[in-house]
């Protein structure tokens, strides 16, 4: 099993890697060889971090190698979790970078090139996970620029979902286990849309459980979607222990077959399901057969309030897809 994670010295890969090389995470028992990859500016930070991971001593592992590069890190990957980007704030040739669109295509620059690399390189039944912001966009032009339809590019939305559920969870007093087929729409921004009419705990849908719609549109949308904003406030960083747990659940999700009746959530390429037109990477309720093959359940009953909420955050994928239109 060859897995590639970029962005291996960040924050976020500090904690993924160590909970990818647990196991039963993959469905095959083959060892792992995992590829780190980063700038060339962090390679000695990724090597202090190598050492940890060789202290580690992961039955799971196979070998440990790391790269400058993306060409040679991708050849005959199964995995490619894409977690390295620029972030919003930083300083690139004397000039801050503040706006979305600026990132957009300083980002969308980085996935041209791993997107062609993972198309010619990886194997067909390669699965990519973007996690680096903005992951619904980054994913596209990875996706558009491999120029392989046989693999599967998503971008993560689990973090958004697991936010919800830890939410309505707090909300109904139940565990988070209890909650079933809750799905996150959209893009992996402030505009997403948890959606809980569709949502399920013990049998009885969670909407009409909390029977609050003030509390639905006041309090729990804007909650799971600031999470994001809120934790950077709190900590002084972003996310990243819960954002690696979600990329590893991600992995998880895929790899095995899904529970019967619940689904779990990553971004697409959407075919026009639910009205987010086609073409953009959208959160989707998805089913795994454990055996690389990943549909969108596509019975999910949407009021007009979900329509409105589908619709603005499909609105903000097309303006992204606009933005780099010269990349794809
Ligand atoms: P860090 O800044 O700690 O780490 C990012 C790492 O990526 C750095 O070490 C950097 O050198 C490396 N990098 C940059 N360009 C690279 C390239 N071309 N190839 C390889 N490595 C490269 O950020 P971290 O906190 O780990 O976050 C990583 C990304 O995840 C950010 O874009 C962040 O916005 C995004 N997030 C996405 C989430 C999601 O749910 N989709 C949630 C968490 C997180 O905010």
């Amino acid at each position: 099993m060859k897995v590639v994670v970029t962005g291996a010295a960040g924050q976020i890969a500090y904690s993924l890697v160590p909970f990818l090389c647990e196991d039963g995470v993959f469905s095959s028992s083959q060892k792992i060889d995992l590829k780190l990859v980063e700038i060339p500016q962090a390679m000695e930070r990724l090597n202090g971090f190598v050492k940890e991971l060789e202290d580690s001593a992961y039955s799971t592992v196979n070998s440990i190698s790391t790269f400058d590069n993306i060409h040679d890190a991708t050849i005959d990957a199964d995995w490619c979790l894409l977690v390295g980007s620029i972030p919003r704030g930083i300083v690139l040739n004397g000039k801050e970078i503040k706006e979305r669109s600026d990132l957009l295509k300083i980002n969308g620059g980085i996935f041209t090139e791993q997107g062609a690399a993972i198309g010619k390189n990886a194997k067909s039944s390669c699965k990519i996970l973007v996690v680096g912001n903005p992951a619904n966009t980054n994913a596209l032009i990875g996706k558009i620029n491999s120029n392989n339809d046989d693999q599967l590019w998503m971008a993560m939305t689990m973090l958004d979902a697991l936010r919800a559920k830890a939410q309505l969870a707090q909300k109904l007093n139940c565990h988070v286990d209890d909650i079933y087929r809750l799905a996150v729409f959209g893009n992996h921004s402030p505009t997403m849309f948890p959606d809980l009419e569709n949502t399920f705990i013990d049998g009885k849908n969670a909407y009409q459980t909390v029977n609050d719609h003030q509390w639905v549109e006041n309090e729990f949308l804007p909650r799971v979607q600031q999470r994001g904003a809120e934790i950077i406030k709190a900590r002084g960083a972003s996310s990243a222990s819960s954002a690696a747990r979600a990329a590893c659940e991600t992995v998880r999700a895929v790899e095995h077959p899904t529970r019967s009746g619940d689904v779990f959530n990553a971004a697409i390429m959407s075919d026009g399901a639910y009205d987010i037109p086609a073409g953009i990477f959208s959160g989707f309720p998805l089913i795994s057969d454990g055996a690389g093959n990943v549909d969108i359940v596509r019975d999910y009953v949407l009021s007009d309030f979900a329509k409105n909420g589908l619709k603005k955050t499909a609105d903000e994928l097309l303006e992204e897809k606009n933005l780099v239109k010269d990349l794809i």
